[in-house]
């Protein structure tokens, strides 16, 4: 393909193919060597200046591979030739900040081939999720995450119960039949999650991470004991009643694609548990289960065996021809002109130096010290106790 594209396309479609049919070519953005997120902690700082460097990385492939030129010396200073300065190099670090490294379903054009193969799989698995849904629910194995379909109903609460000791999970979705790829379970539509236990194990894996819309590492740790009367358990309150007819529990889907992919392909635990809905006259309704959808079912109709055959089937199928989420970047934010900072504004060094117990520095008293004839400021030391007689 690259043998016929004009040069000039080529160049567009490597910074905003997400725009042009060609999203995998924006993979060249994030190629370079980064830290990923995950592994930096959680001190803000830190995460700042993580991302200033996996931005500094798409800076300088643009620069020296499109422009012709290293860019990277204006992150701290401008050029002292090339007509190129510290707000030339922030203002062009603006317009990728959006990107992120990681993961995305890269855009196609609709004529592409793998497209198309892509759409005609899916058709085979919602053909054969016509045949299921007549049946009851059913589970879904997609490797990295697993999906409970199962009967609509309009509800204001789910909880979901675990039946074993220790669950993991990065993110719990919730789908409808409505609009079938909005997570109705994300903290952004004002849902908010509870559950036991909700700090996770040792306070350091709270149970917001289920509804925070990212995956990875970050994950919910919902440990108890063996002794423990209480196992796992999670429940989204939705702003207004939705219709729900598919959840979907993941853990770490992005390890897939960062790195041995193709030894080793992610596999989230079966985990067993049971879905409650929360009923208009405030009981709980015990509505579906992985015990129900799996078993219990599959005994009562044996003619569901080749339909979930061929959903696995064809799941595989995808996997392996279908555009699947690849590492070409992932987009995190879409800004403005004029909007504030994604990561907040930074705080003023007067509000996080130590302080003078009970002034803050504009409070201080303004004492002028008196100079003595013959006795100079050492150049470069100005604190306290550095005047000295000069020699
Ligand atoms: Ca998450």
């Amino acid at each position: 393909m690259a043998g016929t594209l004009p040069y000039d396309q080529f160049l567009r479609e490597q910074i905003a193919g997400d725009s042009l049919g060609a999203g995998e070519a924006t993979g060249f953005l994030v190629a370079g060597p980064h830290v990923p997120a995950a592994t930096v902690g959680r001190e803000p700082t830190a995460i700042r200046q993580a991302r200033a460097d996996r931005m500094d990385e798409v800076m300088q492939t643009v620069g020296a591979s499109i422009m012709g030129v290293t860019m990277g010396c204006a992150r701290c200073h401008n050029h002292k030739f090339d007509p190129i300065t510290i707000k030339d190099y922030y203002s062009m670090t603006g317009v990728f900040q959006d990107v992120e490294f990681g993961s995305r379903f890269p855009e196609f054009s609709p004529e592409d081939p793998r497209r198309q193969r892509g759409e005609e799989i899916w058709r085979g698995i919602a053909a054969q999720r016509r045949v299921l849904r007549e049946l009851g629910g059913w589970e879904e194995n997609w490797g990295a995450f697993r999906e409970l379909h199962f009967k609509p109903i309009t509800t204001k609460s789910i909880r979901i119960r675990f039946k074993m000791d220790n669950v993991g999970l990065d993110e719990l979705e919730v789908f409808g039949p409505d609009e079938r790829r909005e997570n109705l379970a994300h903290r952004s539509r004002g849902t908010t999650v509870s559950g036991f236990p909700e700090d996770g194990v040792d306070g350091r894996f709270p149970i917001e991470r289920l509804i925070d819309g990212e995956f990875g590492t970050m994950t919910w740790r919902g440990q108890t004991t063996k002794s423990s009367k209480e196992k796992p358990w999670v429940q989204f309150e939705f702003k207004v009643p939705e219709a729900v007819d598919r959840l979907r529990l993941s853990s770490n889907r992005e390890y897939f694609y960062e790195t041995d992919y193709l030894d080793t392909k992610p596999n989230l635990p079966r985990y067993e548990y049971d879905v409650d809905m929360l009923k208009e006259d405030g009981t709980w309704q015990p509505w579906v289960g992985t015990w129900f959808v799996n078993k219990k079912l599959n005994e009562e109709h044996p003619e569901r065996t080749p339909a979930l055959a061929e959903i696995q089937r064809l799941i595989q199928t995808l996997s392996e021809e279908d555009p699947r989420p690849s590492f070409v970047g992932r987009f995190v934010l879409r800004l403005q002109r004029d909007d504030p900072a994604p990561d907040g504004p930074r705080p003023r060094a007067a509000d996080v130096l130590p302080q003078r117990s009970g002034t803050t520095p504009d409070q201080r008293p303004r004492t002028r010290r008196r100079r003595r004839p013959g006795v100079k400021c050492r150049p470069g030391r100005s604190s306290r106790g550095t005047l000295s007689a000069s020699p």
